[in-house]
């Protein structure tokens, strides 16, 4: 399932931005009605009219509903991370009123048309199509707080990291300033792309390497997994859900050097931590920084450093290897309930 592109959302026009494109077509096609009996040309206008009007809008509105992916149909990550970011109750409601809207518009033209067959006079086709002008103009003040919403959600969620959940995905959290993005940066092939998490102002790194014809993403965590968790507010709780639908593997960072931000005692109750929160998840645990490291704490395994390059290709073939190693599938293994029928 790849992850929604946000980018491809198209714009949201303002309520009055709708109401006069509507107008302005619907009497462009009142002009093309050709009938030399005043009557019924001005009847055949009216009713056209009220028809364009509520087709440019009901087509607009519906578009918009149809556009926007429907939560059902999104990973759990894009859920989640929707969720933090503006709200699923919201995002639902918000789509099925404007649906609703666009419905009542429809509805209302219909009405308005068999109106018009009924009246017999030029004044009384008018009146109907101002009439039904009138009501188009308030449904659409009715909605305009979700047309407004629907503006800014989107916005917020083009800012969204994007993350294609049929590929794998590396979480990478440590204390700040550990290294996390550097070493995204070093083990990424080509720019790491630069996303925002909903509700902080720091930015989030997301990089990719290829294996065997599969982007292997990672991501890092500014902000999330640095703190302790009496600290959190609940929607970077809900943030950290979607991290827990979206990684592979954790890959945590230690900072052991002298001029490390976080004292190492800090890094290592944070460690426990993390490994609570995201306790189904493999985690690897590396200490960075390789080439400034004077004295490694004892039980280091793996040093890195994303300023020479020291244990990159070792750590880059133990993420695949680890990642591979939840997919093996036995080719000698034999279904559940299968009987060899022995004769
Ligand atoms: N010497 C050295 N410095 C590093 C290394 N990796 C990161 N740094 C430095 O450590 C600081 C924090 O790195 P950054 O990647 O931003 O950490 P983050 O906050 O965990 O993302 C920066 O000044 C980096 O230049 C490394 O392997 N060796
Ligand atoms: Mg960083």
């Amino acid at each position: 399932m790849a992850s929604v592109d946000w980018r491809h959302i198209p714009t949201v026009l303002y309520p009055q931005e709708i109401l006069d494109k509507a107008f302005s077509r619907a009497s462009k096609q009142s002009d093309l009605v050709e009938d030399p009996d005043k009557y019924h040309r001005v009847r055949k206008q009216m009713d056209r009219m009220v028809q364009s009007a509520a087709d440019v809008i009901s087509t607009t509105l519906l578009k918009w509903v149809s556009r926007w992916p429907s939560l059902n149909s999104l990973s759990e990550f894009d859920q989640a991370l929707i969720d933090a970011a503006v709200g699923n109750d919201e995002y639902r409601k918000t789509l099925g009123t404007i649906q609703w809207a666009a419905e009542q518009v429809r509805k209302i033209a219909g009405e308005t048309q068999r109106k018009i067959l009924r009246l017999r006079s030029i004044e009384g086709f008018h009146d109907a199509r101002r009439h039904a002008y009138g009501r188009f103009s308030s449904i659409l003040d009715q909605i305009s707080p979700q047309i407004l919403w629907l503006g800014e959600a989107r916005n917020i969620l083009r800012e969204l990291p994007s993350l294609d959940s049929a590929e794998p995905c590396i979480v990478v959290a440590g204390a700040p300033n550990v290294g996390k993005s550097a070493l995204i940066t070093a083990l990424s092939s080509g720019e790491p792309e630069v996303a925002s998490y909903p509700f902080t102002t720091k930015q989030l790194h997301l990089g990719h390497f290829e294996h065997r014809r599969r982007a292997y993403q990672m991501v890092d965590t500014p902000g999330l997994l640095d703190r302790p968790m009496v600290e959190r507010n609940r929607i970077e709780m809900q943030a950290i859900a979607a991290l827990e639908h979206t990684g592979d593997v954790l890959l945590f960072l230690v900072d052991a050097t002298e001029g490390s931000t976080s004292p190492l005692n800090e890094q290592e109750h944070l460690l426990t931590e993390v490994r609570q929160l995201m306790s189904e998840r493999p985690m690897i645990v590396i200490h960075s920084k390789s080439d400034i490291l004077e004295n490694p704490p004892e039980g280091a395994e793996t040093l890195i450093s994303a300023q020479t390059g020291e244990g990159l290709e070792e750590l880059r073939t133990r993420l695949i290897e680890t990642i591979g190693a939840d997919e093996i599938i036995d080719p000698l293994s034999l279904p559940e309930n299968w009987h060899r029928n022995e004769e």
